[in-house]
C-alpha cells in the first residue's frame, strides 16, 4: 500500500477526490439492491464495489480519480454501524437516513462527506 495519504502530497484531498466522493455517496442508495439480493455486503464484496464504480464512472475515468483503500475501508467501517464485519440493509438505511436525507440535498451531501474525510483523518492517525 502506498504511504502517501488520500488526496494530493499534502495530505489533503483533491477537488477531483472531494467530487469524486459526492458521486460515490450519490450511488450509495443503489448499493441496496445489491444487498437485497446478498441479504449483506461483506468487506470485500464493498471493496469490489467502490473499486468497480471509480474504474466505470465517467467522471472518476476522465479525472482519474480513484479512492484508496483506505479510504474504502474508513467508509466500510463508518457504515458497519455493528462493527459485524458486514453491511447489512438496515445499515445502509440509517446511512441515507442521518447522512443523505430523504431529500438528498446538497448541504446533507456535503455533511456526510465532510464526516468522511474527519473519519478519514481518524483512520489515518491509528495508522500512523
Ligand atoms: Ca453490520
Amino acid at each position: 500500500m502506498k504511504k502517501r495519504k488520500a488526496g494530493q502530497e499534502d495530505g489533503g484531498v483533491s477537488l477531483k477526490e472531494y467530487i469524486a466522493y459526492q458521486y460515490f455517496f450519490e450511488h450509495i442508495p443503489s448499493l441496496k439492491a445489491k444487498i437485497a439480493k446478498y441479504r449483506f455486503l461483506d468487506k470485500q464484496t464493498f471493496l469490489d464495489i467502490v473499486a468497480d464504480f471509480f474504474r466505470t464512472d465517467r467522471y472518476c475515468q476522465s479525472n482519474k480519480v480513484k479512492m484508496d483503500e483506505r479510504t474504502a475501508l474508513t467508509l466500510f467501517k463508518f457504515l458497519d454501524i455493528d462493527g459485524s464485519g458486514e453491511l447489512e440493509p438496515e445499515e445502509f438505511e440509517m446511512f441515507e437516513l442521518a447522512m443523505v436525507g430523504q431529500s438528498r440535498d446538497a448541504k446533507a451531501k456535503n455533511d456526510a462527506l465532510a464526516l468522511l474525510m474527519k473519519l478519514q483523518e481518524q483512520a489515518f492517525a491509528k495508522f500512523i
